[in-house]
């Protein structure tokens, strides 16, 4: 299930996930990221579901890690569940095409979903960038043009004719794509998507035409951090208030410059409480979900996706944080990561399509 930064695809893996083993089905996940330390494979164990995690690159550019991930989650499942980094592209050439070459008798393999969220994805159609560079939105255009199926997400969120009316501009600049829509939060259009990833068989029915440069200069202008922070407090304190603040002040703090937000997310956790923040773009997206409350310790993982140098993220992430501390409570990095995505080279690049 791919798609770009922010498009709901942890969410929807999550609530898939559950419906399936509600039915006595076996689930196994997959996240993948350019560094580990991510806040969605933590989510999605939160919900004490079984994970496996790629990190240090693409899923493209690591396909044996990729499959190995598959064994490991794959062995008491009947689903496996995939989430490739947001900024990746041609997957139906290097992970579609080599999976039904290689892994014909042990997996089936459904068709490519991508996700789109609906406010970038009308930016998107208008010929805008939807706030983003250039070769960013290349790469976005390229997710949705090799989708066998493309999910418009976040259905709660626009009216249903503003939905029926998106769906329909979507399937005219998308003519080979099938086009549906869900949310994660109603439970709508979760179990058409369902029937039909589950019973189709035409996985990656077409291979992309990519400009390589492009691809990589889109993806170089991220900048991506991703660090592990510990709060320790002399008394109990109120970490969801904390964890507000830290991320309005970061909005603003990227909207003063003007730099594009591809996806920040923060979980915070104290023992089984946690709390997750997300910003998926330059006008008001902030959300809070779940409530961490209060205590003495917290953990922190933070992961920001921005258009800058990582080093000018760090730079940010590192002041608002302290200014959101304020001095009230002592910080332990355990893990602090930040780097610019690398030329995409994949391990496998079919240039035709197996059958
Ligand atoms: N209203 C609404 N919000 C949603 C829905 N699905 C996801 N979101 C929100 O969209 C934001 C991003 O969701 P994620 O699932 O983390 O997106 P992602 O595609 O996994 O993001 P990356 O892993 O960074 O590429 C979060 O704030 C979610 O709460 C939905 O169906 N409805
Ligand atoms: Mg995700």
């Amino acid at each position: 299930m791919g798609g770009f930064l922010g498009a709901g695809k942890t969410t929807l893996i999550w609530k898939v996930a559950e419906r399936l083993m509600s039915q006595g089905k076996g689930v196994g996940l997959i996240t993948n990221d350019q560094a580990p330390e991510l806040v969605d494979s933590e989510l999605l164990r939160q919900q004490q579901l079984a994970v496996s995690e790629v990190a240090g690159s693409c899923f493209c550019c690591n396909f044996n890690g990729f499959t190995d991930a598959v064994k490991r989650v794959g062995k008491e499942a009947d689903y496996v569940l995939s989430e490739p980094v947001g900024s990746c592209a041609d997957l139906s050439a290097t992970i579609i095409q080599p999976l039904k070459k290689y892994w014909s008798t042990t997996l089936l393999v459904a068709p490519l979903t991508v996700l789109a969220d609906p406010l970038r994805l009308t930016a998107i159609l208008q010929g805008e960038n939807g706030g983003l560079h250039e070769d960013a939105a290349y790469i976005y255009r390229k997710q949705l043009e090799e989708a066998d199926i493309i999910v418009i997400t976040k259905a709660d969120t626009l009216s249903e004719n503003n939905m029926t009316q998106l769906k329909a501009e979507t399937a005219k600049a998308f003519p080979k794509s099938r086009v549906m829509s869900v949310s994660a939060v109603t439970g709508e259009g979760l179990d058409e998507w369902l029937a039909d990833v589950t019973t189709r068989t035409d996985a990656g029915k077409r291979l992309l035409d990519i400009d390589y440069d492009r691809y990589a200069h889109g993806e170089a202008v991220l900048g991506w951090l991703n660090g592990t922070v510990m709060l320790h407090a002399p008394q109990p304190a109120d970490w969801d208030e904390l964890l507000h603040h830290f991320m309005d002040s970061l909005q603003q703090a990227f909207e003063q410059e003007s730099l594009a937000i591809g996806h920040v997310k923060v979980i915070a956790e104290s023992g089984k409480d946690y709390a997750v923040a997300n910003i998926t773009g330059s006008e008001r997206t902030m959300t809070l979900r779940k409530g961490v409350g209060s205590s003495t310790d917290v953990r922190l993982i933070i992961n920001a996706r921005v258009e800058c140098t990582p080093e000018h993220l760090d730079q940010i992430v590192k002041t608002t944080l302290t200014k959101a501390i304020d001095g009230r409570y002592t910080d332990e990095v355990t893990a602090w990561r930040f780097l610019q995505p690398g030329r995409p080279n994949p391990t496998h690049r079919f240039n035709e399509v197996i059958s």
